[in-house]
């Protein structure tokens, strides 16, 4: 029999540590189809974050480090610094890239940093809880937002890639998501051009992936999926943000 469809071997044979419908797997199938497509495997470091990700490193198989809360950014620099020829990536929730860790995401992207990263949006710090994140939407209920998330009183939600796409030293930002095929094969694209970005010594790249947080968004799997679809994508809309000559 033909295989037309297999488990990539950047992938481990470890079960995640991931709830039902929650897309930190499927954003991990595409990467580790890219590592596998680009041959890539042998010479990354991701480094991972504190998040419902954190074990990512039982998930693909690369070597790893795992930051301190936010610091990723900070982390993977050094990591690329001393080792220009490794391919250097993070991968971060909105928690821990957007709240604690946004000076680092900034600075490294203002320095042109040549590294990739992957922006997991679920609009909730999901490890802990479910709480308020600078991503969650304006009324939405959370932890620490019980009478939904108010203007007046926890601001606007941020809007990282179009930020970060003001900048000089960004060589390629865009936000995908991870709803239906459709848009997964999109963010495949879009992360398989932060790569380029970064094997062409072209400067920092990040891709946000709009994500699903079913457990804390206190929703099943196909309902998560409709959110996203309904009120997420609205506001968090699709499509590449910056990209300089040289990255295809
Ligand atoms: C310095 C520090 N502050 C706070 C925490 C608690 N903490 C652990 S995970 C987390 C939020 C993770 O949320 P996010 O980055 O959105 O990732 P997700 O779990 O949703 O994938 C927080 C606040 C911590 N571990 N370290
Ligand atoms: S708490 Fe949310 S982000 Fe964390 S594994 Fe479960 S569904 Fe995924």
């Amino acid at each position: 029999m033909k295989t037309i469809y297999k488990v990539p071997s950047a992938i481990t044979s470890r079960d995640t540590t991931y709830c039902p419908g929650c897309t930190h797997g499927v954003a991990h199938r595409i990467v580790a189809e890219l590592l596998d497509e680009t041959g890539l495997t042998k010479k990354t470091v991701i480094v991972w974050p504190v998040g419902c990700s954190v074990f990512g490193y039982y998930f693909i198989g690369t070597d790893a480090l795992i930051a301190a809360h936010g610091r990723a950014c900070a982390m993977a620099t050094g990591i690329k610094r001393v080792h220009p020829e490794s391919f250097v990536m993070t991968y971060q929730g909105d928690g821990d890239l957007a709240s604690i860790g946004i000076a680092e995401t900034v600075h490294a992207a203002a320095r042109g940093e040549n590294i990739t990263t992957v922006f997991i949006n679920n609009g909730n710090y999901g490890m802990t809880g479910g709480q308020m994140s600078p991503t969650t939407l304006i009324g939405q209920v959370t932890t620490t937002s019980p009478y939904g998330r108010k203007p007046e009183l926890n601001g606007f939600p941020l809007h990282v890639p179009e930020m970060l796409a003001t900048m000089d030293g960004p060589a390629y930002i865009a936000r995908g998501a991870l709803d239906n095929p459709q848009h997964i094969n999109q963010a495949k694209k879009f992360i398989q051009k932060a790569f380029t970005a970064q094997q062409k010594r072209l400067g920092y790249s990040l891709v946000e992936l709009v994500s699903t947080c079913p457990t804390n968004w206190k929703m099943t799997p196909v309902e998560s999926i409709e959110r996203v679809k309904r009120e997420v994508l609205p506001i968090f809309p699709l499509g590449e943000f910056r990209a300089v000559k040289g990255v295809e």
